[in-house]
């Protein structure tokens, strides 16, 4: 691992976590683990949430590790748990599960909003004000519960939460994803930083934030990527991505040709960020995809399009998840700039 880079990723199992020395898990910020789970073996004294999304491509867990050169500290705030370096923090927090409730708001609008809330108040409280990226993981997110689609329930404590802290909710929005997982209670992971990213739209697609209201009243808040400079290291963090073009799902019967439109539209987003770059183009072939995929028997057609598509990729992780509209059946996200290594 690239002890310099103010920012590195690393792919592993949990099982191989406890083999790495000291000093490499010294420089973890943070955790994040995929796949059908049971116990939580592989934590440690740094943030960490588990995510119940089957592996397609291989039997156990895979663990998306963030490291830096130094975390400065961690601690707790409400109920996000954080470690940061000078420049950047990583934080996790997991909401209540949601037993619907007796009247009221639905139980996950709310619970989105008050996990966002603490959020807020933890970034910025520690001074790292600039959400950059958050990844968004519950359960039944295709489901409706009191005639609301849950993942539009979402929407609405997303929104509510970024204008209680009078933030705004367009142009200037994190990246961000969500998923549907298993038995999932809202479960969040996030990096923020000191100074402000720029965020990054797809000439292809309506910005999320200004779809109209056919997919729901209030729109999601997020843009399709963030780009922020780190010590000299440019990082663009994408988006989960979609087959959608202007507001539309393109390909709603064909996993194949929706994995053909996820990869142009990553395409035009890597372009888009390399025009704001002075140095260094972020290519598709350099990265490492998480791939989320709705039916386990897509995986391996969809696998052979992106062999087909991104030929010399850094690899890719195939996780079983819900996409956030009914007819999308495959959503691709990654994070380029960093290092990676896969172990
Ligand atoms: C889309 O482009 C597909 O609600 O945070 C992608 C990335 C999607 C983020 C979110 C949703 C989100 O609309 C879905």
């Amino acid at each position: 691992m690239s002890e310099s880079h103010p920012l590195a990723l690393c792919y592993l199992s949990s099982s191989a976590l406890p083999r790495q020395p000291d000093e490499w898990r010294s420089r973890m910020l943070g955790q994040v683990r995929y796949g059908l789970l049971r116990g939580n073996s592989g934590r440690g004294d740094w943030p960490s949430i588990d995510v119940h999304t089957p592996r397609l491509d291989g039997t156990g867990d895979i663990c998306e590790v963030w490291c830096a050169p130094r975390p400065i500290s961690d601690g707790t705030s409400g109920g996000v748990r954080f470690r940061h370096t000078e420049e950047l923090l990583f934080g996790t927090l997991t909401g209540p599960g949601t037993e619907p409730a007796a009247g009221g708001t639905d139980p996950l609008q709310a619970a989105t909003a008050e996990a966002y809330r603490e959020i807020f108040q933890a970034i910025d409280g520690l001074g790292y004000p600039f959400l950059l990226r958050a990844w968004n993981y519950f359960d039944r997110i295709n489901e409706d519960s009191r005639g609301v689609e849950r993942y539009r329930q979402f929407n609405a404590g997303r929104q509510d939460a970024f204008i209680d802290a009078g933030r705004a909710v367009s142009t200037n929005v994190p990246a961000a994803c969500a998923l549907g997982a298993l038995e999932q209670p809202l479960t969040i992971c996030f990096l923020a930083s000191r100074t402000p990213p720029l965020p990054i739209e797809n000439p292809r697609q309506v910005s999320a934030y200004d779809y109209p209201p056919e997919y729901g009243p209030r729109s999601p808040t997020f843009s399709r990527a963030a780009l922020v400079r780190l010590a000299g290291q440019d990082v663009l963090f994408v988006s989960g991505t979609a087959s959608i073009v202007g507001h539309r799902t393109q390909h709603p019967d064909d996993p194949v040709a929706q994995t053909r439109e996820c990869v142009q539209n990553l395409q035009a987003v890597l372009s888009q960020a390399n025009g704001q770059v002075r140095d260094g183009r972020f290519t598709a072939a350099s990265l490492f995809y998480k791939v989320y995929i709705r039916h386990p028997e897509h995986a391996p057609s969809i696998q052979a399009e992106l062999r087909q598509v991104i030929p010399h990729s850094r690899g890719a992780a195939l996780l079983q998840a819900d996409i956030c509209r009914q007819d999308l059946l495959v959503e691709i996200e990654a994070t380029a700039g960093v290092p990676v290594e896969v172990l």
